[in-house]
């Protein structure tokens, strides 16, 4: 039975049924299901059983029956091996999706119970976690979105707390550390991480590796730290109580056994990631106390939890009351930032400001031209919030409507991420995934491979987060190699639902920035230059070209020969080449081609037609030649990078590599 709770937590047990019950139940859901699935991890869950009982029966506020009520708090299971403990608690206090039938078919093909927690198999999956430290960081985006969304439109609306779960591991990964350090400097102070202090990884203890103080770490960063017993319910009550009331952010960490109630593994590494066996599985019901069969959970514990998930309705409910009272306007724009519909001034400002550009046909940088875009985007588009890691005068990312997000004062809308690439990618995610706003944030491109896990888990997770990454080749000239992507387009390229855009001027970018702000369901990577570019697009198109991938940019002067196709700041090099092929006599065509991904969405007859039959295609782009093949049919040739850069003023490494007009002609011609 449990103890009196502090005066913050809500009481919600059921007086019949004890903490030990409930706590058992996730334990039994996880080995059995572990051990039905003959794989998974049923160390984690079951060492973490008492924690993850008194945090969602006494604190966690969430309504079952509106797993997006967007108030609720948001829960993070950074330690994704431990998916049974997850999924255990959305059955046991009823979330419709999480049946007890999909918890038997834990891990197998079609079950919202995948291997790994995965936002959108099941309500109530925040985030999907198993790379290790990307939860705890989007935790951090998470919380932050809360003080943003709360300054915007009022603590009545929005006044949760983000909790997570964090093993060793996820403390162990460097991303940890940028997360941490950027919370505590922001002192988001709802931020309450449960650290499963359970000594024990892979490999075996954690000291065969590791020896660091965590509690000094944490508040070296700023943060709030306790040290508890895991198995004390009381404990955890007392120390979630507390830090709910701190200026700053917490963490609790939570002495616990891996695999609690295993007769002979409990404790060990043998736990963490395999079935328990039968012999063992039937030593730890003996050990719990847990005398049902498996996936067999008593009425009166079952109903215990569905009282726990029950009780968050009330707290809905009040808090619709308090959205219905609002003003009609607040609401609507409210719902539309949920919904994530643009305002319906974007279009209106983007074309007319595109029309502009094809007057005045600016030479800039496309990371200048991102910035002009963004200066009229960011004045109708309120839910953007910008950003950098420490390049914000390089990325080009800050706009004159965007104050500066600082600690404690959540008023701004742009964050100075710090050198912390890896952190401002999840943090997006976790921005992205709390609803309300679009993130966007810019560093290098060549630094694109920093925040790379986090970028593929935007693709997956299908999180409309903009990478803005400028410095998008050699052209970026004098930093040399160690700042030129080279591969990074292509490996870009590589990841399902990314938008790679890589635009060729002023309009070409502002098409391709209205195009990232319309994917509600994938990032987009925006590829910008450093160096100035002359405006290719010279006549006004109400049409959004980027939006079609490829598109011809310049007709042939006769019946088409040859084909060229670029992208970004080789489009320039391909219209001289076809200036110097066409005086030769060779009519030929030009193909800007902003984005493959686009581009393959088109019919086949389009794309066709775009590449020119029977025409000689040449490719150039100041990178590697893998992925453009597809494009370039038999007779084809590619104008590019095959090593690494070099150090030196632009124009001389475009000569010096071979990307030249002269090159692309030449190699048509050979090819004629
Ligand atoms: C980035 C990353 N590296 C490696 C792994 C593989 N992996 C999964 S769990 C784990 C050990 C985690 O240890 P801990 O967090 O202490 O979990 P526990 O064993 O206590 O459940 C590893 C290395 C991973 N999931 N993610
Ligand atoms: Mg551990």
């Amino acid at each position: 039975m449990l103890q009196a709770v502090p005066s913050t937590a809500i009481p919600r047990h059921t007086a019949a049924v004890g903490h030990n019950d409930m706590a058992n139940a996730i334990r039994a859901l996880a080995m059995d299901a572990v051990q039905q699935a003959n794989s998974g991890h049923p160390g984690m869950p079951m060492g973490m059983a008492d924690v993850a009982t008194v945090l969602f029966s006494r604190f966690l506020k969430f309504d079952p029956q509106n797993p997006t009520w967007p108030d609720r708090d948001r829960f993070v299971l950074s330690a994704g091996h431990g998916s049974m403990l997850l999924y255990a608690l959305l059955y046991l206090t009823g979330y419709p999706d999480m049946t007890l039938d999909e918890l038997k078919k834990f891990r197998q093909l079609g079950a919202r119970t995948a291997g790994h927690p995965e936002h959108g198999h099941a309500a109530g999956i925040e985030t999907t976690t198993g790379p290790l430290g990307q939860g705890i960081a989007n935790a951090v985006g998470m919380a932050l979105a809360e003080r943003l969304l709360a300054a915007q439109f009022g603590g009545e609306l929005t006044d949760h707390y983000t909790y997570v779960i964090a093993g060793d591991g996820c403390l162990m990964e460097g991303i940890s550390h940028e997360a941490i350090s950027l919370a505590g400097h922001l002192k988001l102070n709802k931020l309450i991480v449960l650290f499963d202090d359970n000594g024990i990884s892979i490999d075996g203890p954690t000291s065969l590796t590791v020896s660091d103080d965590q509690l000094a770490r944490f508040k070296a960063s700023g943060w709030a730290v306790t040290a508890i017993d895991g198995h004390d319910p009381e404990a955890i009550a007392g120390a979630i109580a507390a830090a709910q009331k701190s200026d700053k952010p917490s963490l609790i960490a939570c002495r616990t056994v891996i695999g609690y109630g295993a007769p002979t593994k409990a404790g060990t590494a043998s736990t963490h990631g395999s079935p328990l066996g039968a012999d063992e599985i039937k030593g730890a019901r003996e050990k719990l106390g847990w005398p049902h069969a498996p996936f067999e959970i008593p009425d009166a514990i079952l109903k215990a939890w569905r009282d726990v998930g029950a009780a968050g309705a009330a707290r809905q409910q009040a808090w619709s009351k308090r959205f219905a009272a609002l003003p009609a306007e607040q609401r609507a724009e409210w719902e539309r930032r949920f919904r994530g519909d643009l305002p319906a001034a974007m279009d209106k400002v983007v074309a007319e400001y595109k029309a502009k550009l094809v007057a005045d046909k600016p030479k800039w940088a496309t990371r200048k031209s991102s910035q002009m875009a963004l200066e009229v985007i960011n004045t109708v588009v309120p839910e953007t919030i910008g950003g950098s890691a420490d390049l914000t005068g390089s990325n080009n990312t800050k706009t004159a409507s965007l104050a500066p997000v600082k600690p404690g004062d959540f008023s701004g809308r742009y964050v100075y991420y710090g050198v912390r690439e890896h952190a401002m990618a999840a943090a997006m995610n976790g921005i992205a995934l709390h609803g309300g706003f679009i993130p966007y944030g810019g560093t290098f491109l060549v630094f694109t491979d920093y925040c790379r896990p986090s970028i593929r888990l935007s693709a997956l997770m299908e999180q409309r987060v903009v990478y803005v990454m400028t410095h998008d080749s050699i052209g970026l000239g004098e930093d040399g190699p160690t700042h030129q992507p080279v591969e990074h387009l292509a490996a870009l390229r590589a990841i399902p639902n990314l938008l790679v855009l890589r635009p060729a001027d002023a309009v070409e970018t502002a098409e391709a920035w209205q195009v990232a702000l319309k994917q509600k369901n994938r990032p987009s990577v925006l590829a910008l230059t450093r160096q100035d570019l002359a405006a290719v697009r010279l006549t006004d198109s109400a049409e959004n070209l980027v939006a079609r991938g490829g598109y011809e940019l310049a007709a042939a002067d006769g019946t088409a020969r040859v084909t060229l196709l670029a992208t970004g700041s080789e489009v320039g090099i391909a219209l001289a080449a076809r200036d110097l092929l066409q005086k030769d006599g060779i009519p030929t065509r030009v193909v800007s081609m902003p984005s493959f991904e686009l581009f393959e969405e088109q019919d086949e007859a389009y794309q066709e037609a775009v590449l020119g039959p029977g025409t000689v295609r040449v490719a150039v782009e100041a990178g590697i030649r893998q992925g453009w093949d597809r494009y370039l049919g038999a007779k084809g040739a590619f104008v590019g990078m095959t090593g690494f850069g070099a150090s030196g003023p632009y124009e001389q490494l475009y000569r010096h590599f071979g990307i030249t007009p002269e090159a692309v002609a030449a190699a048509a011609k050979q090819r004629l």
